[in-house]
């Protein structure tokens, strides 16, 4: 047995992960226990300054004080009633959303990956029911180097072969394009295409700013040919960029907005589809669904971590410290710096291939006190809680300059 109380370090706590868990990740070694803003702790008692916030999960930064008393009285309430009653907090989360993105209504899921898969079957349904697509033709576009999740039906539109390796057969009905080509898009719509569906900035793939304009053309062109633009903005949503929606920066509005991660504040898993009466409004009692989806608990904790984002100006921060941070990376003259590129607070680096990769460069962070994660193999991401201040800025890059200046 394992006792709980026994203080234990670090290594034995991987050997315990290693010993017992699936190999399906290769975490940096840093073991953390605690956190605070944007610092995290490990059980040595190190501390870091967390430059990938969960993924975008933690915008407002670890453990935000009203995110966690939301959650603390709503867990002394009711946690989770289950769909087939309602709850005092429901409705008011979904008018919350409503007044702060202007979109009509609201599914609410778990996970991101859940979440893109509502908006693929509300996409479907629309093209069925409202287009006129013949039943079972519906088609959608994706892009290359997408990321949408890992469920069988996001990973079978997945350009990455590591993503599907083995875990076919594969959800047909989707046709990828290279991401930022506009043209593309409109060469590849059928009479059945139904939707596009796009992330604004690409996360995985390396922090992928596609070319200025793309969003506009990719938004004229999805109504000109009637089909549904379905912005995946789970990772670039609520601040990340330094406006709400990354499609802010071109003034575009989608036809459906996928939200997750931040909307917790990560606390606890929360994603939502908003999108319009026209199509959320075709779902009928048991078309869909989900156990947790919508519950008190997660609802109250949205709540809260939409409120700190807006009430305590975290978006305007991300865009001024984005904006900062991203000049100072840029000022580092180092013969490793391929590019440094991004959107407010999501930030690349990426790096010469003679380099060596991105990983070495994360794991001399990690021993200065820098927690950040290499993706594909040579882009570095800086994405701090939206919190982040000036001077924490400033800690960061005199840590981050001798590293990406090293041999
Ligand atoms: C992992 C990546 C980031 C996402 C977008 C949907 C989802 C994600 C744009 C699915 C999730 C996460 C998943 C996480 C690592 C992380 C990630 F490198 F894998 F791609 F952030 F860049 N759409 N991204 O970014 O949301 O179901 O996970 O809640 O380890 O897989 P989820």
């Amino acid at each position: 047995m394992v006792d709980a109380t026994v203080v234990r370090t670090s290594q034995e706590y991987i050997d315990l992960e290693d010993r017992y868990g699936a190999h399906n990740y290769h975490p940096l070694d840093v073991v953390i226990e605690e956190a605070d803003g944007v610092w995290v702790t490990d059980v040595e008692g190190r501390r870091y300054l967390d430059c990938l916030s969960a993924y975008s999960a933690v915008n407002q930064g670890h453990c935000h004080p009203r995110i966690r008393q939301a959650l603390i009285d709503q867990s002394y309430k009711v946690t989770l009633t289950s769909r087939a009653f309602r709850s005092d907090q429901l409705g008011l989360f979904y008018k919350q959303v409503h007044d702060l993105t202007g979109y009509e209504r609201v599914l609410p899921m778990n996970s991101g990956a859940e979440a893109v898969e509502t908006a693929l079957k509300a996409a479907r349904k629309w093209g069925y029911e409202v287009k006129g697509v013949p039943d079972g033709q519906a088609e959608i576009i994706v892009c290359g180097g997408n990321f949408h999740g890992r469920t069988t039906t996001t990973i079978s539109f997945s350009s990455e072969p590591a993503y599907r390796r083995h875990f076919g057969p594969f959800t047909p009905g989707f046709t990828l394009i290279p991401y930022g080509d506009a043209q593309a898009l409109e060469a590849a719509i059928t009479p059945n295409t139904v939707a596009f569906l796009v992330e604004p900035v690409q996360g995985e793939a390396g922090v992928v700013v596609p070319p200025p304009g793309y969003l506009r053309s990719v938004r004229q062109i999805c109504t000109e040919h009637r089909i549904l633009m379905l912005a995946d903005e789970i990772q670039t949503g609520l601040g990340r960029t330094g406006r709400l929606f990354a499609c802010d920066h071109e003034d575009v509005r989608p036809d459906v907005m996928i939200i997750g991660k931040a909307l917790s504040g990560g606390f606890y898993p929360v994603s939502a589809v908003l999108s319009d009466d026209d199509v959320l409004g075709l779902f009928r009692p048991g078309d869909h669904g989900s156990t947790f989806g919508g519950n008190p608990l997660a609802a109250a904790v949205a709540r809260a971590a939409l409120a700190v984002l807006v009430e305590e100006d975290m978006i305007a921060n991300a865009a001024a410290m984005g904006e900062y941070f991203q000049d100072q990376l840029a000022e580092i003259n180092s013969p490793h710096i391929k590019e440094v590129r991004g959107r407010g607070l999501l930030i690349g680096v990426e790096l010469k291939h003679e380099a060596g990769g991105a990983r070495r460069f994360a794991e001399a962070l990690r021993d200065r006190g820098i927690l950040c994660k290499e993706t594909h193999q040579h882009v570095l991401r800086f994405a701090p809680p939206l919190v982040i201040t000036r001077e924490e800025i400033d800690w960061a890059l005199e840590r981050i300059r001798p590293v990406l200046l090293m041999e």
